[in-house]
């Protein structure tokens, strides 16, 4: 993290400091944003902040498994199926907060939906990511839509993840589905499966390997590329001009959390401007929530993006999105490639 960012974020924050408590928090955006919110509310306010780092689906697996002991307070970030899945299993807790009239409409529909039992805290679309070296050292062209990545000559150069542990893959298949119908979406998957290389376990997994010449192309939520090309590596991004889906990334107070004070005024901190504009300072371009936070130029231009009308309520219901993971392993993950 570079020392003028987080000063920078710290003065902004260390009027009023107190020293108070601890917040657990299960973090599921990249390291480098977890550290920087962690250290920064540390630092401002005197309450220690204990942040453990896990992708969305592997966070859902542990709150999960610590339901009757639980030991997170917060749960930050990651794609909001698991977390809508979360609230209506019961594992987060119901709080409404008095910021949420400043958030975009699509926060506050999450929050409506989940009966208050989690919050948009930033958006982004799905798409590709290709590394442009080696797309052109292959003589590839930039595929422009989905039906684009079935193109033989793309045998065994897509990583996407797998939608049985990552939110991402999970975004994609429902994405799928909503667009062409389930019965041509798994038409289309298993297409696909002919040419992908790799399942990573974790939903940035392909852009970083397709940054790093590891794949060619992969299937990534697209704010995730700049990052990547900001340490030099030749990743671009495009998303597909027949429509594509976007996650909400989202956020909720855990229910039974031990420290339940600290995590509402650490729940407040993180939907206030300046608490969201720090992911750019982290080298993440999601779109923040908060209708105040200053939008960096390199987060992804929604009005140029064709987006479906993607039904979170209905794909972040727990059953719809067991039976399609359950589907996609069964009669995708399972074929021969
Ligand atoms: O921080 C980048 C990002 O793509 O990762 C989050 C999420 O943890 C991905 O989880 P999976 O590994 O389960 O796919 C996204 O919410 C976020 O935009």
């Amino acid at each position: 993290m570079k020392k003028q960012v987080l000063a920078t974020a710290v003065a902004l924050f260390s009027i009023g400091a107190q020293a108070q408590g601890q917040v657990n928090i299960i973090c599921s955006v990249q390291a480098e944003w977890c550290n920087m919110i962690g250290t920064v509310y540390t630092k401002t306010t005197g309450t220690k902040v204990n942040v453990s780092m896990k992708g969305s689906g592997e966070a859902l697996a542990q709150l999960i498994a610590e339901k009757d002991n639980p030991k997170t307070d917060i749960w930050f970030g990651g794609t909001g199926d698991p977390l809508l899945q979360a609230a209506e299993q019961g594992l987060s807790f119901e709080y409404k907060s008095p910021a949420l009239s400043q958030l975009h409409g699509w926060a506050q529909q999450q929050a409506q939906q989940s009966a208050y039992k989690t919050v948009g805290i930033y958006s982004g679309p799905l798409g590709f990511g290709y590394n442009s070296e080696l797309l052109t050292k292959k003589k590839l062209p930039i595929p422009k839509t989905w039906n684009d990545l079935l193109n033989p000559a793309l045998k065994g150069e897509i990583q996407v993840a797998n939608p049985a542990s990552s939110g991402t893959a999970y975004t994609m298949v429902a994405t799928l589905v909503q667009l062409m119908g389930e019965d041509k979406a798994f038409e289309y998957m298993k297409k696909l499966h002919a040419n992908i290389s790799q399942y990573t376990r974790s939903g940035t997994g392909p852009i970083k390997a397709a940054a790093r010449g590891e794949t060619t192309l992969s299937i990534s939520f697209v704010h995730d590329a700049p990052g990547e090309k900001m340490q030099g590596f030749p990743v671009e991004t495009v998303t597909p001009a027949d429509g594509t889906g976007a996650e909400i990334g989202s956020m909720s107070i855990i229910k039974g959390a031990r420290n339940l004070e600290a995590a509402k005024k650490f729940y407040e901190w993180a939907l206030t401007p300046g608490a969201q504009e720090m992911a750019a300072a982290a080298k993440q371009f999601q779109l923040p929530s908060n209708k105040s936070a200053k939008n960096d130029a390199r987060i992804p231009d929604f009005k140029k993006i064709k987006f479906i009308n993607y039904d979170y309520a209905k794909y972040g219901a727990s059953n719809e999105r067991r039976r399609l993971i359950a589907k996609w392993e069964k009669e995708v993950n399972s074929l021969p490639r």
